[in-house]
C-alpha cells in the first residue's frame, strides 16, 4: 500500500513544520486519495485499465474502496462484541430484503460527497455507478425488507445484533411483463462478483440430515441419544456487513451457503462411485440455491424444511461456538444471545437448540428448556390461516428424525402442564398441541414458536389484538403475559434520505443540522411551515421533481408517456387478493365509464401505477395482472379518455425501484380488505414521503392516521368487525351487484371481454369469484372506496391544502421510524442495551493515524 503525502492540512506536522497529510490508501478520505484507491483495486484487484474497465468494474472498485473504509468499524465492532456480558441480538429470518449496498454505505459513512467528488474527478456520475448493483433480492416482500430495516436500525441504535439468514443463489425472480403477463427469470445476482460479501470458509459448520437415532449410553453410564444422519451438508458462511448511521458500530449479517461435504464425497468417490460423488454434491448445494418465492402460502416442499433447518442449525452452532469461546459452559446462553424468529419459518430452532444443549453439550432436558424460552422470541406477521406453517409428521421424521423426537418430547411435556392446570379439557389440548392429529399428522409450527418463546408479537395494534382474539387466541388465555405488540417500522435512512435528498436536504436546512435522522420526533417542529407560502412552494417542487423522474422511468422501461401534473396514484406491493389490486382496477374502470359517458366531463388527471410480483404458483394473482394492463391498453389510448387516466404497470418492483417511486406519490393505497393485512410497511414509506393515503382501518394504517389526523386521511370501507360480521351473516356478494348499477356495469365490461378482445373468456374466473365468493368483500366495499377516490379528487384541485396536508403526513411519521420499533424490542423482548464502539486508533477527524493489523501465527 502506498502512502502518498499532500500538502493539506491536518493534525500531523512534519518536521519542517509545515502541515501535511498523510493517508493510507485504504482508509484516507481525501478525494485524492479516494481516487488514487479506486484505480488501485481497478488495476490491481481486477485487472483493468481505462481502456478496458466496463461500468461494472467501476462500480466493483468504488464498493471496494468503499467497504475499506468501513472495516476498521467492522473488526472494531465484532471484537467489541466477544466480550462477556454483550448480550447480542440474533435475527434469525429466512429473507433479508436488503437493497443495494453502496449508496448506503456512502450516506451512514459521511462519504457521500466526498466520493461523489473523486468521482467526478474520474469522469464518471456517481448516481450512475450506484444504480449498476443488482438488488440483492433475498426476499419476498414486507417481511423480509422489515428485517433489514431492523439490521439499519439495530447499527444505528448501536445494538450488538447479527442478522442470520440463506445465501440463496437466485434470489425472487426477475419479473417482466409480456403482452400484459407475468413472465418470470432466474435472478443470478451473483453473476458479477459481490464485493459486499467475506466468505468466512474457516467457520463453516456442518450440518446433519436424514438417517436415524440411536440410544447409547456415554463413558459415565449417562443415557445419550444419538443421531446417525444419512448425509451432511457443510454451511459456509458469508458475512456482509451492516453499518450503522454515522456511529462507528458495524454489524454483520451472516448468510449461508450450502456446499457438499468432502468428506462425505469422498467416500463415494472411494467406494469407485465418481459420477454419485459428483451428484451427491449438487444435491447438497440445492439448499441454497434458490428463494420459495411464496408470500403467505407455504409449500409443504422438502427442500423448504431443508432450508429452515441448515439455516437455523448453521446459526445455533455459530452461536454456542462464539459462547464457548469466552464461556466456560452454556448455563448463561440466555444472558449472552436473544434470538429473534421472523416468523415460524426459524421455528425449527427451537427444538434444535435443545438437541444442540442435550445432545450434544450434555445439558439436562430441565435446564436446557429454561434456556431455550428464555432465548427465543417470535414474531407473527399473519393471520391468514393459508399461511400458517404445518409440516407433515412423516417429512420431518424422514429429514430430521431427532428433531421430530424432541418435538414429541417437548409436546408431551407441554400437554402434561396443561392437562394439570385445565383438567379434562381435551378440545384445549386438541388445539394447543403442536401436533395436529386430525387429517394428514402434521406439526404446527406456529404452535412450537409459542410454546419455546418467552414473548410473542404481532406487527401492529391491530393485528395484534386480532391474534390474541383468534389466531393464538388459546395460548394467550395461557400466558397473556407472554403477548406484545410492535409496530412496524421503515428506516428513515433508506426510506427518507437515500429516496429523496431532495426532501432531506429540506428538513436538515431548515432544522439546523440533520438529527432529524437519529429522531423523527424532531420533525414536527417543521409544522408551522405549512402557513408558510415559500416552504410550500418548495415542498411541490421536490414532489414535482420527483414525479418527473419517475415519468422518465415509466417512459424508459414501459414506452408509455406520463403527465407529471397529474396525480400520481399508487399501489405497489405483492400481488394478492387480500390487498385487492382487483378493487382499484375496478375503480379504474369506473371512472372510464364515466368519461365514455361524458367525454367532456370535468375530472382529475390521474396516473395510476402499479408495482409487484405475483407467486408464480398463483392464478388469480397473475389474472389480476394481465387485467390490469389489459385495461391499461384500453384507457391509454381511447381518444375520449384524452390522456386524463393513465395506467401503468411497472416491471419488476423491488426496494431500488420502491426509493424512486415512494417519494413520486401523491395516493398511496392501502386497500386490504380489514383484518388482513397484518401492518404493511409500504404505507409508512409512502407517507414518510408526502403522500396521502387512501386506506381500510386495516394493520398499522389505523396508526398512520392516528398520528397524521384522520382529516389527512382518506378513510373508507368495512372495519374488521364488520368484516367479521358481514361474513357471519351470510354474505352475498350478488346482492350488491343487483343494487348497483356503475359495479354492475364493471363486473359485466370484465365478464364480456371488452377487455380481452378475441378472448372473451380469458377474465371470467375473476368475474366468478367476485359474483359466488367475495372473499375480501371488494363489493362490500366498492361504492365506499369510490366515493373516498372522489373525495381524493376534489381535495386534489386544492393545490393549497392538499400541500398542507401532505406536508403534515411527512412530518408527523416518527411513530414509523424501524429506531422506535427496536427500541421497544430492546428494552421489552431482547433486554438488550446499546454498545458504543470506542475506534482509539481511529478517528474520522484524524484518518492518518497508523493502521496496527498484528499478525499471529494460525494454529
Ligand atoms: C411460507 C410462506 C410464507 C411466506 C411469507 C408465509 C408467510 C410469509 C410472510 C409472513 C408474508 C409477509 O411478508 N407478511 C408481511 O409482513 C410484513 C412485515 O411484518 C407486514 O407488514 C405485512 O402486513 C405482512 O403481510
Amino acid at each position: 500500500m502506498t502512502n502518498a503525502a499532500s500538502l493539506e492540512p491536518s493534525s500531523a506536522m512534519s518536521s519542517s513544520g509545515a502541515s501535511i497529510r498523510v493517508e493510507d490508501d485504504r482508509t484516507g478520505l481525501s478525494i485524492e486519495t479516494l481516487r488514487r484507491a479506486f484505480a488501485d483495486h481497478l488495476f490491481f484487484l481486477l485487472g483493468k485499465t481505462d481502456r478496458s474497465a466496463t461500468a461494472a468494474d467501476y462500480y466493483t472498485s468504488l464498493s471496494y474502496t468503499v467497504r475499506d473504509r468501513l472495516l476498521r468499524r467492522w473488526m472494531k465492532t465484532q471484537e467489541a462484541y466477544r466480550n462477556p456480558g454483550n448480550k447480542v441480538v440474533c435475527y434469525l429470518s429466512a429473507e433479508f430484503l436488503m437493497g443495494r449496498h453502496l449508496g448506503n454505505s456512502l450516506i451512514n459513512l459521511g462519504l457521500h460527497k466526498p466520493v461523489q467528488e473523486a468521482m467526478e474527478a474520474s469522469g464518471l456520475e456517481l448516481d450512475d455507478l450506484i444504480e449498476i448493483e443488482r438488488d440483492p433480492g433475498l426476499g419476498n416482500g414486507g417481511l423480509g425488507r422489515l428485517a433489514a430495516c431492523f439490521l439499519d436500525s439495530l447499527a444505528t441504535l448501536q445494538i450488538p445484533a447479527m442478522g442470520y439468514g440463506i445465501r440463496y443463489e437466485f434470489g425472487i425472480f426477475h419479473q417482466m411483463i409480456q403482452n400484459g403477463w407475468q413472465v418470470e427469470i432466474p435472478d443470478q445476482w451473483l453473476k458479477l462478483q459481490n464485493p459486499w460479501e467475506i466468505m468466512r470458509r474457516e467457520e463453516s459448520i456442518e450440518i446433519k440430515l436424514g438417517g436415524h437415532t440411536e440410544s447409547q449410553h456415554d463413558e459415565k453410564g449417562q443415557h445419550r441419544v444419538v443421531w446417525i444422519p444419512s448425509r451432511t451438508v457443510v454451511a459456509v458462511p458469508y458475512d456482509t456487513p451492516v453499518p450503522g448511521y454515522r456511529n462507528n458500530t458495524v454489524n454483520t449479517l451472516r448468510l449461508w451457503k450450502a456446499e457438499a461435504s468432502n468428506e462425505f464425497n469422498f467416500d463415494a468417490f472411494n467406494a469407485g462411485n465418481y459420477d454419485r460423488a459428483v451428484s451427491d454434491k449438487l444435491t447438497s448445494e440445492n439448499i441454497s440455491k434458490v428463494l420459495y418465492p411464496n408470500d403467505n402460502t407455504p409449500q409443504g416442499r422438502e427442500l423448504r424444511l431443508e432450508q429452515q433447518y441448515f439455516f437455523v442449525s448453521a446459526s445455533l452452532q455459530d452461536m454456542i461456538r462464539r459462547h464457548l469461546a469466552v464461556h466456560p459452559n452454556l448455563d448463561n446462553f440466555h444472558e449472552q444471545f436473544a434470538i429473534q424468529l421472523n416468523d415460524t419459518h426459524p421455528t425449527v430452532g427451537v427444538a434444535e437448540l435443545m438437541r444442540l444443549l442435550v445432545d450434544e453439550h450434555g445439558m439436562y432436558w430441565d435446564q436446557a428448556w429454561t434456556i431455550c424460552q428464555k432465548t427465543f422470541a417470535y414474531t407473527n406477521h399473519t393471520l391468514l390461516p393459508e399461511a400458517l406453517e404445518r409440516w407433515p409428521v412423516e417429512l420431518f421424521e424422514r429429514v430430521l428424525p431427532r428433531i421430530l423426537e424432541i418435538v414429541y418430547e417437548i409436546n408431551h411435556q407441554f400437554l402434561e402442564q396443561v392437562a394439570k392446570w385445565y383438567p379434562g379439557d381435551e378440545g384445549l389440548m386438541r388445539r394447543l398441541s403442536i401436533i395436529q392429529e386430525d387429517g394428514e399428522k402434521s406439526i404446527r409450527m406456529a404452535n412450537l414458536a409459542c410454546i419455546g418463546s418467552h414473548a410473542i408479537n404481532g406487527v401492529a395494534a391491530l393485528h395484534t389484538e386480532l391474534l390474541k382474539q383468534s389466531t393464538l387466541r388459546d395460548f394467550y388465555q395461557l400466558w397473556p403475559e407472554k403477548f406484545f405488540n410492535k409496530t412496524n417500522g421503515v428506516t428513515p435512512r433508506r426510506w427518507i434520505l437515500l429516496s429523496n435528498p431532495e426532501l432531506s436536504e429540506l428538513y436538515s436546512e431548515k432544522l439546523g443540522n440533520d438529527d432529524w435522522l437519529h429522531d423523527l420526533s424532531l420533525l414536527p417542529q417543521l409544522e408551522p411551515q405549512v402557513n408558510d407560502g415559500a416552504f410550500c412552494d418548495r415542498w411541490r417542487a421536490i414532489k414535482q421533481t420527483k414525479k418527473q423522474a419517475l415519468a422518465e422511468y415509466i417512459l424508459n422501461h414501459t414506452g408509455i408517456e406520463v403527465d407529471s401534473n397529474s396525480l400520481f396514484d399508487v399501489q405497489v406491493k405483492r400481488i394478492h387478493e387480500y390487498k385487492r389490486q382487483l378493487l382499484a382496477v375496478m375503480e379504474i374502470i369506473t371512472l372510464y365509464n364515466r368519461l365514455k359517458a361524458n367525454p367532456n366531463a370535468e375530472i382529475v388527471p390521474r396516473t395510476f401505477i402499479f408495482g409487484g410480483k405475483a407467486a408464480p404458483g398463483y392464478f388469480m394473482a397473475k389474472l389480476i395482472i394481465k387485467l390490469t394492463n389489459a385495461v391499461g391498453a384500453l384507457v391509454n389510448c381511447d381518444p375520449d379518455v384524452r390522456g386524463r387516466i393513465k395506467v401503468v404497470y411497472l416491471p419488476n418492483f423491488s426496494v431500488s425501484l420502491g426509493q424512486r417511486v415512494y417519494p413520486a406519490a401523491d395516493l398511496s393505497e392501502q386497500i386490504s380488505t380489514a383484518g388482513k393485512e397484518a401492518s404493511g410497511t409500504g404505507n409508512m414509506k409512502f407517507s414518510m414521503n408526502g403522500a396521502l393515503t387512501v386506506g381500510t382501518l386495516d394493520g398499522a394504517n389505523i396508526e398512520i392516521r392516528e398520528e397524521v389526523g384522520e382529516e389527512n386521511f382518506f378513510l373508507f370501507g368495512l372495519t374488521a368487525q364488520e368484516v367479521a360480521d358481514t361474513k357471519a351473516a351470510g354474505y352475498r356478494p350478488r346482492d350488491y351487484y343487483d343494487t348497483n348499477t356503475a359495479l354492475r356495469q364493471v363486473i359485466d365490461q370484465i365478464d364480456s371481454g371488452l377487455f380481452c378482445p378475441g378472448e372473451p373468456e380469458l377474465f371470467k374466473p375473476l368475474v366468478e369469484s367476485l359474483l359466488n365468493e367475495d372473499t375480501y368483500l371488494l363489493l362490500a366495499d366498492y361504492q365506499a372506496y369510490v366515493d373516498a377516490q372522489d373525495r381524493v379528487s376534489e381535495a386534489y384541485k386544492d393545490q393549497t391544502s392538499w400541500t398542507k396536508m401532505s406536508i403534515l403526513n411527512a412530518l408527523r411519521t416518527a411513530k414509523f421510524s424501524s429506531d422506535r420499533t427496536i427500541a421497544e424490542y430492546c428494552s421489552e423482548i431482547w433486554d438488550a442495551k446499546a454498545v458504543p464502539i470506542e475506534l482509539q486508533d481511529y478517528n474520522p477527524d484524524r484518518p492518518n493515524a497508523p493502521l496496527r493489523v498484528p499478525i499471529r501465527r494460525a494454529n
